[in-house]
């Protein structure tokens, strides 16, 4: 066994960075339909009906709404994947991302 008088006690902690996180932001348009937004926010987000609607009419009342934070690929994917929806169907409807502060 080990002499404590003359064995150094150390301790080895691992610090785990948490990866920077990335906000998903719906941006509103005169165009893309409110329903179809909210079938987007439901399908890519995975949102209530309730939040869905709500998330929905603070864009088009405000401009914009933050939706989530992800990490970044996750962010992206999603933001890609729910524009991609609405430019199947011809609208303009757009989600973009940006670094949380
Ligand atoms: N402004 C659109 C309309 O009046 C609806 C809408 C809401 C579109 C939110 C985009 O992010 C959006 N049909």
């Amino acid at each position: 066994m080990s002499d404590p008088l003359v064995t150094p006690r150390t301790k080895t902690r691992t610090r785990t960075e948490r990866p920077p996180l990335y906000k998903v932001i719906l941006l509103n348009d005169d165009y893309t339909p409110r329903d179809f937004v909210v079938q987007v926010l439901k399908a890519v987000f995975r949102m209530g009906a309730e939040r869905a609607q709500a998330v929905m009419l603070t864009a088009h009342r405000k401009g914009a709404c933050v939706i989530a934070v992800y990490t970044r690929d996750v962010a992206e994917t999603k933001a890609k994947e729910a524009t991609d929806l609405g430019r199947q169907k011809g609208y303009p409807l757009f989600f973009t991302t940006e670094p949380e502060e």
